[in-house]
């Protein structure tokens, strides 16, 4: 496929901008010779002299009548040309006079064709993608643009800029050499900021009047697991009572990893030989923190429970959580009496403040009797 992109021009910019130069070369013709004598009048015909141009489709040959300078053969382009086509043209000029045969004289032409800035810079790919790892060292060269041109010197010679369109952030993370036209990294590529990025970039020539091609260099970000997972504990009662049952909910934890795929899939742990445990929700990233037996107050009255998350990353990264549990006495029943009602005896002339009768009164759902209330009422 043609790798050129060429500025059309208009055929009076293309003439106005093509020098010819035409090199007599003297010397290497071979003359047109004739006799004549030395009476003939003046008027006599010594010959007829006709012009006539090697075949090629590039120029022709035209003799205008210049009454006292004569006729003068001229050479005229014929059709555009492009020094990046040929930048030389070799052309025979024949002068032959009307004898048969002919007697012929010729002459070398040499034409140069200098150059006009008419061939944009042209980009070897159609389209630059590129993965670049987050967290890439200032200067890593995340790839090297090449771009072309035809012309000749300066018009030919490419220099390699980031798009004027560029927004603020991708100038202040990327770079272009604009001689070789690497594309390096001067800021912090973070996946987590951004995970892609279109910059646009510019070659251009040194002609007098640039010309510039545009291209765009798309840049996939790379995940790291560069993020350890976060912990947070979204609803938590301190304090849970003793007679919770198994599963009761102390806590939702909420685990948050930044990074994606395994990067960011966590697994949350905890100790086994606690009487806690965590429980799926109905949300991925969300526990709940459950108990697992029958809590003891008696036998352990607080828990300093720690959620291991750990994400599945290469290497993985983890963190943890330490939440303190208080183990609450119940005290929500009333106590009964052992009899209700009770109904006892007493003899007169007692002595005042003399213990006449007791009554128990204890909870119900335990046999321990946690209080014995003595009392009594006198009128
Ligand atoms: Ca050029
Ligand atoms: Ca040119
Ligand atoms: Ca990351
Ligand atoms: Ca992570």
């Amino acid at each position: 496929m043609e790798q050129r992109r060429r500025v059309p021009r208009r055929l009076g910019q293309y003439l106005a901008g093509c020098i010819i130069t035409v090199l007599l070369l003297s010397g290497v013709s071979a003359q047109l010779k004739y006799s004549i004598s030395e009476e003939v009048n003046e008027g006599t015909v010594v010959g007829y002299i006709q012009y006539k141009l090697n075949q090629n489709d590039q120029f022709r040959l035209e003799v205008k009548d210049k009454g006292d300078d004569g006729k003068i053969p001229i050479l005229i382009v014929l059709k555009p040309l492009d020094r990046e086509t040929a930048k030389k043209h070799s052309l025979v000029l024949t002068a032959m006079d009307g004898d048969k045969p002919p007697k012929t004289g010729s002459m070398n032409i040499q034409i140069h064709i200098l150059d006009v800035n008419d061939n944009v810079p042209v980009f070897s790919s159609d389209a630059y993608s590129v993965t670049l790892r987050e967290n890439a060292p200032l200067g890593t060269t995340v790839v090297q643009v090449n771009a072309t041109d035809l012309d000749d010197g300066t018009n030919g010679e490419v220099i390699y800029s980031l798009g004027k369109s560029m927004n603020q952030q991708a100038l202040n993370i990327f770079d272009i050499n604009p001689l070789t036209g690497d594309i390096t990294v001067k800021g912090l590529i973070d996946y987590e900021e951004r995970d892609k990025y279109e910059i646009e970039i510019e070659a251009s020539d040194k002609g007098i009047a640039p010309l510039t091609t545009e291209k765009s260099v798309n840049i996939k970000i790379i995940d790291l697991n560069d993020n350890a997972p976060e912990i947070e504990v979204t609803s938590f009662s301190s304090s849970i009572p003793e007679d919770s049952r198994p599963g009761t909910t102390v806590a939702l934890i909420s685990v948050n990893d930044l990074d994606s795929g395994v990067n960011g899939k966590v697994i949350c742990s905890m100790s086994e030989d606690i009487p806690f445990s965590l429980a799926p929700t109905i949300q991925d990233t969300i526990f709940s923190l459950v108990t697992k037996y029958p809590l003891d107050r008696e036998k352990q009255s607080h828990y300093d429970l720690t959620i291991f998350a750990k994400d599945a990353g290469q290497p993985p990264l983890s963190s943890e959580k330490t939440i303190s549990v208080v183990v609450s006495d119940v005290n929500d029943n009333r106590p009964e009496f052992v009899l209700s009602p009770y109904t006892f005896y007493l003899s007169e002339a007692n002595e005042p403040g003399t213990s006449v009768f007791s009554v128990k009164a204890s909870w119900t759902y335990r046999p321990t009797v946690h209080i014995i209330a003595t009392f009594i009422t006198t009128k």
